[in-house]
C-alpha cells in the first residue's frame, strides 16, 4: 500500500534571483557575475528577466491561486551588499522583507537560497571563491540575512548546485580562473565554499534556533553503462566526485576517500589550512535539499554521443566517461528523462545520510507555444512531473523522509545559459528572447494540474 505525503508536505515551486528579478542595477544593487557575463549569441541576458522585482505581488498572488504551500527563491547577495561586504543596501533588505511578508500573508512558506550562481562582481574581481577571505565574507552575508529575515524564514538553503559550479564552471557562475592549474583552483574554490557553508550552517543554528538549514547540490544517481566491473568502477568514481564529495563534506564534515584519492592523483587537492577541518566538522545540516533532473550513465571508455550540457564534464581518462542511456527518452533540449531514477536517487541519499530530504528543483525545459485565447497546452510537462511525483510517493513508501517538492520553475524565467526559449514554468510569461513584449502572465495547463495535485496532497 502506498504511503501518503505528510500533512504538512511543502508543495512548492522554485526560482532564483537573477533568473526572475530584473532590476539588475536598481535601488542600489551592485552587479553580479551574471550581470557581467557574456551571453551566447541569440540568448537573452538577465537585465530584465521577467521583471519580478516590480511584479512580485502579482506573481505571488498567482502562486497562491495555484495553492503553493512553499516558494523557493534566492536572495541576490549584491542586492543586500552591493560590493559583497561593507555597507548594507537598505533598499535590498526592504525588497526581500516585502517579498517574504507578501508570501506569509498568503501562508506560503519562504524557502530561501542564500547563493544561486550570482557572486557579487566586486568579489569576483578580488579573486572570487579563490580568495580565502570569501569564507568570512559569506559568513558576514549570512549574518545579515539571519538577523534581518531569520524571524520569519524557517528553511534556508546554503549554496545552489555547488557541484555543478565546480564541474561545469564556465556555464554557471565561475567564468574566470587565473592560474596555470585551473582545476586545482576550482577545487580550492570548492574547499572555500564548503567552509563558507559550514560557517553559515553553524551560525544559523546559533542565531535562528527554530530554523532549518541544508545544502542544495544537484544529485543524480550514476548508472554503470554495463555490468563490466570497469564500468561499475567508473560509475562509482564519478558518483564520489560529483555527488558524495559535496554531501559527505556537508553532513560528515570530511572529504570522502575516493574523491580525495582522485584529487591527489590529478594533483588538484586543495590546500587545507589549520583550523579548516574543525570548521567542517563543527556544522551539520538539518536536511538535504537537492536538484534532480535526470540520472547519468558512466563508462570506462569515452563516448562521443553525449550532450555534456549541464551534466558536468564529459569525463576523465581512467576515471569515468559519461555516455547516453539507451533506455531513456529525452527532452527537446536533449536531457534524459528518468522518473524511476528519481526514486533511486531519493533512496540512495536517504540511505547514506538518514536525513530529511527536500527536492529543490525538478522539471522540464521546453519550447512552449502560446496558442490563441492565451492557452498553453504543456501536457509534456504534466507528464514529466506526474511521473516524478508518482516515484516520489514510492520513495516515501520505501521509507524516505521527504519534506517537500519544489519543481523548477514557479513561473517562466531566463534559463541559466539557454535564454528565454527554454521554458520551465507553470505560468507563461509573454516575452521572447529579445522582445520583452508586455511580460503578461498566463496560466499554463500545468498550472491547473499542479493546483489539483496540491489540493489532493499528491493523489494523482
Ligand atoms: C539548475 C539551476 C537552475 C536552472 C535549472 C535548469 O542547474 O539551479 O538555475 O536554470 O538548472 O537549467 P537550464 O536553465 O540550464 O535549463
Amino acid at each position: 500500500k502506498l504511503k501518503d505525503f505528510s500533512e504538512d508536505f511543502l508543495w512548492g515551486a522554485s526560482t532564483s534571483a537573477y533568473q526572475v528579478e530584473g532590476g539588475w542595477d536598481e535601488d542600489g544593487k551592485g552587479p553580479s557575475v551574471q550581470d557581467m557575463a557574456e551571453h551566447p549569441e541569440n540568448t537573452s541576458d538577465f537585465k530584465t528577466s521577467i521583471d519580478h522585482y516590480h511584479r512580485y505581488k502579482e506573481d505571488i498572488k498567482l502562486f497562491s491561486e495555484m495553492g503553493l504551500k512553499a516558494y523557493r527563491f534566492s536572495i541576490a547577495w549584491s542586492r543586500i551588499l552591493p560590493k559583497g561586504f561593507g555597507e548594507i543596501n537598505h533598499k535590498g533588505i526592504e525588497f526581500y522583507n516585502n517579498l517574504i511578508n507578501e508570501l506569509l500573508s498568503y501562508n506560503i512558506e519562504p524557502i530561501v537560497t542564500m547563493y544561486h550562481f550570482d557572486l557579487p562582481y566586486s568579489l569576483e574581481k578580488k579573486g572570487g571563491w579563490s580568495n580565502y577571505e570569501i569564507v568570512d565574507l559569506f559568513e558576514n552575508y549570512g549574518k545579515i540575512l539571519f538577523s534581518n529575515f531569520g524571524d520569519r524564514v524557517k528553511y534556508w538553503l546554503t549554496i545552489n548546485e555547488q557541484n555543478i559550479m565546480i564541474l561545469n564552471n564556465k556555464a554557471v557562475g565561475i567564468p574566470n580562473l587565473s592560474t596555470k592549474n585551473p582545476k586545482k583552483e576550482l577545487y580550492q574554490q570548492n574547499h572555500h565554499m564548503l567552509l563558507a557553508q559550514a560557517k553559515v550552517m553553524k551560525l544559523c543554528h546559533i542565531m535562528c534556533p527554530d530554523a532549518k538549514i541544508g545544502p542544495a547540490p544537484n544529485i543524480a544517481y550514476i548508472y554503470p553503462a554495463s555490468s563490466d566491473p570497469e564500468d561499475v568502477l567508473a560509475a562509482q568514481n564519478f558518483s564520489s566526485i560529483r555527488n558524495w564529495l559535496y554531501l559527505d563534506a556537508a553532513v560528515f564534515g570530511r572529504y570522502n576517500n575516493t574523491a580525495w584519492s582522485y584529487m591527489k592523483e590529478k594533483n588538484i587537492t586543495p590546500n587545507i589550512k589549520k583550523g579548516d577541518e574543525e570548521i567542517l566538522s563543527e556544522a551539520k545540516p538539518d536536511f538535504i535539499a537537492f536538484n534532480y533532473y535526470s540520472t547519468i550513465t558512466a563508462s570506462k571508455k569515452p563516448s562521443f554521443d553525449f550532450n555534456t550540457d549541464q551534466q558536468g564534464a564529459a569525463g576523465e581518462q581512467g576515471v569515468y566517461y559519461i555516455t547516453s542511456n539507451p533506455n531513456l527518452e529525452k527532452t527537446e533540449f536533449n536531457w534524459e528523462i528518468d522518473p524511476i531514477g528519481f526514486r533511486i536517487t531519493l533512496r540512495e541519499i536517504s540511505g547514506r545520510y538518514n536525513l530529511p530530504l527536500l527536492v529543490s528543483e525538478n522539471g522540464l525545459g521546453a519550447f512552449d507555444k502560446l496558442e490563441k485565447g492565451d492557452v498553453v497546452n504543456d501536457d509534456y510537462r504534466i507528464d514529466y512531473l506526474r511521473k516524478h511525483i508518482e516515484q516520489a510517493k514510492l520513495a516515501v513508501t520505501d521509507g524516505v523522509q521527504l519534506i517537500g517538492y519544489c519543481p523548477w520553475s514557479a513561473i517562466d524565467l531566463v534559463s541559466t545559459h539557454q535564454g528565454f526559449k527554454k521554458r520551465y514554468g507553470f505560468i507563461y510569461v509573454n516575452r521572447d528572447e529579445f522582445d520583452l513584449k508586455d511580460l503578461r502572465r498566463i496560466r499554463k495547463k500545468s498550472f491547473y494540474w499542479y493546483k489539483n495535485v496540491i489540493k489532493s496532497n499528491g493523489k494523482i
